[in-house]
């Protein structure tokens, strides 16, 4: 199967209730980019990259888009399996993966609609049709952390994510200790993301201080040298997220012992082909981590959900996906929603969305 075309559009994301706050960025509204793929029979795939502004990671949509204005001529009638796909894009393009995940992820798409089966069974079979999501707190005051901890305990979040850092550290001791006593008991896991945003010392103190809390502590400092510092003196396990850069860096944190888990986002780390090695890496060490995006609308979301669902069920640290920040729906019919603190696999072929393109108007680029 041969790409014929590829059409690129740039969308703008508000976010509903401004801003989102985390430690690393404060963001009010969000540039996405999509990718419509379409093969020699006229079969169509859709992607889409969103940073989550430009400091989370390094990544912003202009660079989406120059990258993918550079990789574009040279994929038009090369081959859209994905492992070809990739190696196509590497000989064009070094690095930039979370443009190539957009067309890696348009590529699965189409695949699974000219077969008629999901992206799921497409990446090696659904595990479960209800993905258990986390719900992300941005930073906030200690007091209404807590309250929204609470709240989505009791819809029925399996596990939160409190987001931490950027102030003085006995503020996030004051709020992790206020989301403990508001949830603590009620079975729920516990993540405290400081992306990226703590000195060795702070962490320290914070993991001393909340010893008796069990809390995965999330990329909470920023580079792996720091990690390894404070490694063996942490009284938590850390995961992973933004410094899982790419499939060389997870072997690495996996295979030293670096870490006991990850936070993992597709777009990061190239797409759904690269997503399914890390997924059976992580696998081989009985390593949990989640499946996610930084941003996005219903083509991201479903990209996470279905790589979600084929995840191990006792690694898995669930699929978060932006809906709760996004007032609107690609697809108007089978978007992307968490019910319950879980989401629905759609029944459809490929991603199982399929986005209304007059929402996004021309292309701003077509090859
Ligand atoms: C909670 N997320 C998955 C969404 C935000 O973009 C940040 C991210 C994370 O875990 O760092
Ligand atoms: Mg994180």
């Amino acid at each position: 199967m041969k790409i014929r075309e590829i059409h690129v559009y740039a969308h703008d994301l508000p976010v509903a209730n401004p801003p989102f706050v985390i430690a690393s960025s404060t963001v009010w509204s969000l540039q996405t980019t999509l990718v419509r793929l379409v093969a020699e029979d006229g079969t169509e795939g859709w992607g889409e990259t969103c940073p989550v502004g430009p400091t989370y990671a390094e990544a912003h949509a202009g660079g989406a888009r120059a990258a993918l204005a550079e990789m574009a001529p040279g994929l038009i009638g090369a081959d859209l399996w994905p492992l070809a796909l990739h190696r196509r894009m590497d000989a064009l393009l070094n690095g930039h993966h979370y443009a190539k995940a957009a067309l890696d992820i348009a590529a699965h798409d189409l695949i699974g609609k000219r077969l008629g089966v999901r992206v799921a069974e497409l990446l090696g079979g659904a595990a479960t049709e209800r993905v258990p999501s986390y719900y992300s707190s941005g930073v906030g005051d200690p007091d209404e952390t807590a309250r929204i901890a609470a709240d989505r305990v009791a819809e029925g979040y399996p596990r939160l994510q409190v987001k931490l850092g950027g102030r003085p550290v006995e503020t996030d001791i004051e709020a992790l200790r206020k989301v403990w006593e508001a949830v603590g008991g009620s079975g729920v896991r516990l993540a405290a993301d400081g992306n990226r945003s703590w000195n060795t010392r702070d962490v320290l103190r914070l993991s001393r201080e909340c010893a008796d809390i069990p809390v995965v502590l999330e990329q909470p400092c920023d580079s792996v040298e720091e990690l390894a510092r404070v490694r063996p003196q942490l009284q938590h396990p850390i995961y992973l997220d933004e410094g899982g850069v790419d499939l060389n860096t997870v072997i690495t944190a996996a295979g030293t012992g670096l870490v006991d888990g990850f936070g993992m986002k597709v777009t990061r780390i190239g797409g759904l082909q690269p997503m399914r090695a890390f997924r059976d890496l992580c696998a081989a060490r009985r390593l949990p981590h989640s499946c996610d995006d930084a941003w996005g609308g219903d083509v991201i979301a479903a990209a996470c959900l279905h790589v979600g669902a084929t995840v191990r069920p006792e690694l898995n640290e669930g699929v978060w996906i932006a809906a709760p920040y996004i007032a609107e729906h690609y697809d108007p019919r089978a978007g992307i929603r968490i019910e319950g603190g879980h989401i629905t696999m759609p029944t459809g072929p490929g991603l199982g969305v399929t986005p209304d393109a007059t929402l996004f108007g021309d292309p701003i680029a077509s090859f």
